[in-house]
């Protein structure tokens, strides 16, 4: 049938199931020296299936815990234009969500496994979904700074060694650009209104800075999984050169702006050729994603509920596919 898979049959460098273990871990390894993909049936070592059904569930999860926050100021938005994008860029985030299950369903783990270990605290989601949208100007700053973070972070998985992963991205950081775009124009709206229009800006931009930062995770040095994702061409980039990238980029667009990153520590670096900023709270990290950050408990509670409600459209789905596949199987005899 149709499959997402670029091999081809007779590919030489294709990854069969033929063989022992030693002469296909020897073709797995030829595989990654060459950057070539690894596609859904070829054989994989089982601790790299295992990494990649870690990340790209987590990254699934994110997507759609990341719904909640924005989701939270739908039918506040301040006019009928604002409502429309932000309606538009939800519903995107719930797209990406259903990719990556799909990407991560192609490594023989179904969706309802996943699902399970996100409501049951078992699986993690991106730190940044925890912390609360006070005002309008959090919707802007999630654009601007929390896309701007994701994209950074994702343009190196377009070229993750795991093909249907590598796919996914594609389209998700094409979506996630523009959603970065809406936010730095929503607040430049603000910033160019009234004085307590900027002053809610600042005051966003002063409260997600630090947490937007560690989304990039542990600095490499407490990293557990970099050196093993990396040396599997899952991961490109570690996750302090894309925090600095991040950082260098961003100072300039906050300049644009005409706001403050809240950190007098941010200076440029001549010799290093990098902006420094100063020390994050690792603590608060741990914190954050071991389920005790401003939120978690609201997050997982909201999850929870939606999908115990959603529970008659499965059952609805279901019925109707079974009820289809019998007059299939009905007109077929006939
Ligand atoms: N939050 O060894 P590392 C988005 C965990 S999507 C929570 O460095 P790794 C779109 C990590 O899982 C945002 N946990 O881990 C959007 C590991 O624990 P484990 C999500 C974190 O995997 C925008 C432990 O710490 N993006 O925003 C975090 O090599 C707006 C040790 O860390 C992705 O998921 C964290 N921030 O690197 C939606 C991208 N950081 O699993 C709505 C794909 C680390 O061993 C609105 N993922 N941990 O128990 C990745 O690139 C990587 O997984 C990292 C972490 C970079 C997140």
């Amino acid at each position: 049938m149709y499959t997402q898979s670029l091999d081809l049959p007779g590919n030489p460098a294709s990854v069969t199931a033929a063989g022992d273990d030693a002469s296909r871990q020897a073709a797995f390894d030829a595989r990654m020296a060459a950057d070539n993909k690894i596609e859904p049936q070829d054989w994989m070592p089982q601790a790299y299936r295992k990494t990649l059904v870690r990340q790209i569930s987590q990254h699934a999860h994110s997507e759609i815990v990341g719904m909640l926050p924005e989701g939270n100021w739908i039918s506040r938005a301040p006019s009928l234009k604002r409502k429309a994008i932000l309606l538009a860029k939800v519903q995107d985030e719930g797209g990406h969500g259903l990719y990556l299950y799909s990407a991560a369903e192609t490594l023989n783990t179904s969706r309802d496994e996943m699902v399970d270990a996100l409501h049951t605290g078992r699986a993690k989601y991106s730190s940044i979904f925890n912390y609360p949208t006070l005002t309008w100007a959090d919707v802007g700053v999630i654009g601007w700074l929390v896309d701007g973070a994701a994209i950074m972070n994702q343009i190196p998985l377009c070229r993750c060694s795991y093909g249907p992963y590598a796919r996914a991205m594609i389209r998700i950081c094409k979506e996630e650009s523009f959603h970065q775009r809406q936010g730095f124009d929503a607040l430049l709206a603000m910033m160019r209104g009234t004085d307590a229009q900027r002053e809610m800006v600042q005051d966003a931009v002063d409260r997600w800075w630090f947490p937007v930062l560690m989304m990039f995770g542990p600095p490499d040095s407490a990293s557990t999984n970099s050196a093993q994702t990396m040396a599997w061409g899952i991961k490109r980039i570690s996750n302090d050169d894309l925090r600095q990238k991040f950082v260098d980029a961003t100072v300039e667009q906050a300049k644009v702006l005409g706001v403050t990153l809240p950190d007098p520590g941010l200076q440029w670096n001549v010799e290093r050729g990098h902006y420094d900023y100063s020390p994050l709270d690792w603590d608060e990290f741990w914190r954050v994603i071991n389920g005790d950050g401003p939120c978690n408990r609201e997050r997982l509670a909201t999850r929870v509920k939606a999908h115990e409600d959603g529970a008659w459209v499965r059952e609805a789905a279901l019925a109707h596919a079974a009820k289809q596949a019998a007059r299939e199987t009905q007109r077929e005899a006939a």
